[in-house]
C-alpha cells in the first residue's frame, strides 16, 4: 500500500498540523520537537476525558479502510461480544478484499461468569457464516484482563505468515485497547494508543512494527448508525456502557406489565403466562416496572427524571420511540437492542412489544447464554 511519509499522531493516527487549533491533528509547533507527538484532541481525551468533534464523515473512514483491499495481509476483525449484532458490520469484508480474516470477540469480561464460552464461540462461527463471512478462525478475548491473548497471539502469528496485520471493526469494539494490550506485553509501554468510550476515537492508520518486514495496524472504526450510542449525549453514553461483568437482572413479569430501561426503551408484555424476563444491560442502568395502562403517562411525566438516560438536558434530542411487536415461542430467545444489551425470554409463548428509536432496529436471535 502506498503511504505518504507524513507526521501522524501516535495516539489516533491523524495527520499532524500546526495551523488550525480547531481542526483535527493540531499540535503547537513547539511540540514538534518532542519525541512522542500527540495531537491536542488525544491530549484532551487522555487527560480530561473530553472529546473534540472532528468533521469526518462515515464515508471518510470507509475510504481509509478500503485501502486494505490493495494489501496482502491478515485481517483481524474485532467484534464486541456484548453487542455482537450491532458491532458486526456485514459490509466490512468488502473493504478488506480477499485477505484472510480471523474474528475476535472482545470484552468477554463483561459477560456473566456462567457464560459458556465454547458455545459462544460456536454461535459466533455460525453467525458469521449466516452473515456471509468466511473466517479462518474465531477467538474470544478480554483486552481489559488479557484473557485469551496467548491463544490469539499465537494464531495471529501463524495465520499472518510474515505479512502485515490490520485490526478492523466497528467503532468502540476495542481495537485500540486490543493493540495496547499487545504493545504493553511486548514493550511494557502502557496505553500507547488513545482509547475512549466515545465512538470514533482512532482517526487514521497507526503503524506498530512487528519485525523488520511487517507491521500491525490500528484502523479507524466503521460507524454503525443503528447503534443506540449515536442518539445519546456523552454523559448518557457513559451510563449505558458496561464497565464490569454484567449482572443479569431477572424480573417475573405478568402480562399487561411494562418495563422501562431508563427512558431509552420500553418493553410491553402484551400476552402470555407470567414468566421471567432476564435483562442484560449495564448495571448502572435503572429498570422500572409499571402497569401497561399507566406506561404512556409515566413516560410523558418522568422521561429525563426517574426514567433516564436520556437526562433532562438531553431528552429533547432523543428520538421518539417506535413500537415493534415480537412473538416468541418454543425456543429460548434474545431480544437485542444494538449498543444497549438484550433481554432473554424462556421460550414460553409470549407476545412482546418493544419501543425504541426507529433507527435502532430491535432484532431477535436464539439465546446466546
Ligand atoms: N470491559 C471492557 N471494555 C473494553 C475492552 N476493550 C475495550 N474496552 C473499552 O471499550 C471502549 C472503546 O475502546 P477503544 O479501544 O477505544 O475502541 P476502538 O475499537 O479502538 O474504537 P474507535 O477507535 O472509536 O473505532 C473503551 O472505553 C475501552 O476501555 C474489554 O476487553 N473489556
Ligand atoms: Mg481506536
Amino acid at each position: 500500500m502506498a503511504r505518504e511519509e507524513k507526521l501522524t499522531c501516535q495516539g489516533c493516527g491523524v495527520a499532524i498540523q500546526t495551523e488550525n487549533k480547531d481542526k483535527p491533528g493540531f499540535v503547537p509547533s513547539s511540540a514538534l520537537e518532542n519525541e512522542e507527538i500527540i495531537c491536542q484532541r488525544c491530549f484532551r481525551l487522555k487527560h480530561y476525558n473530553d472529546v473534540q468533534d472532528v468533521g469526518y464523515s462515515d464515508g471518510d473512514f470507509l475510504k481509509m479502510i478500503s485501502q486494505i483491499a490493495d494489501t496482502k495481509s491478515l485481517v483481524v476483525k474485532i467484534v464486541d461480544v456484548f453487542d455482537f449484532n450491532g458491532s458486526f458490520i456485514k459490509s466490512l469484508h468488502r473493504l478488506t478484499g480477499n485477505n484472510p480474516i480471523i474474528l475476535v470477540g472482545n470484552k468477554i469480561d463483561l459477560l456473566p461468569k456462567s457464560t459458556n464460552l465454547n458455545r459462544l464461540k460456536q454461535w459466533m462461527k455460525k453467525s458469521a457464516k449466516d452473515y456471509g463471512l468466511t473466517v479462518q478462525d474465531v477467538f474470544l478475548v478480554s483486552s481489559k484482563t488479557g484473557k485469551g491473548f496467548d491463544e490469539v497471539k499465537a494464531n495471529m502469528n501463524a495465520y499472518r505468515q510474515g505479512k502485515d496485520v490490520y485490526v478492523v471493526g466497528c467503532t468502540n469494539v476495542g481495537k485500540s485497547t486490543f493493540i495496547n494490550y499487545l504493545i504493553n506485553e511486548s514493550t511494557g509501554t502502557k496505553e500507547a494508543i488513545t482509547t475512549s468510550y466515545f465512538p470514533g476515537t482512532t482517526l487514521g492508520f497507526i503503524d506498530i512494527p512487528l519485525d523488520h518486514n511487517a507491521s500491525l495496524y490500528d484502523t479507524p472504526g466503521v460507524i454503525n448508525r443503528q447503534q443506540l450510542t449515536h442518539y445519546l449525549s456523552k454523559q448518557d453514553i457513559k451510563t449505558i456502557t458496561p464497565t464490569k461483568e454484567i449482572k443479569p437482572r431477572v424480573y417475573q413479569i405478568n402480562d399487561k406489565q411494562t418495563l422501562f430501561v431508563g427512558g431509552l426503551i420500553r418493553i410491553d408484555f402484551i400476552k402470555g403466562e407470567r414468566q421471567p424476563f432476564v435483562l442484560y444491560f449495564a448495571n448502572a442502568l435503572d429498570i422500572h416496572r409499571t402497569k401497561l395502562e399507566k406506561a404512556d403517562q409515566l413516560y410523558v411525566d418522568h422521561l429525563g427524571g426517574m426514567l433516564q438516560p436520556p437526562s433532562e438536558s438531553s431528552k429533547a434530542e432523543y428520538p421518539p420511540l417506535q413500537e415493534r411487536t415480537f412473538k416468541v415461542s418454543g425456543e429460548k430467545t434474545d431480544i437485542v437492542l444494538p449498543g444497549l444489551g438484550w433481554i432473554t425470554l424462556s421460550g414460553e409463548p409470549a407476545t412482546i412489544a418493544v419501543s425504541s428509536p426507529s433507527d435502532v432496529p430491535v432484532s431477535v436471535r436464539s439465546a446466546i447464554i
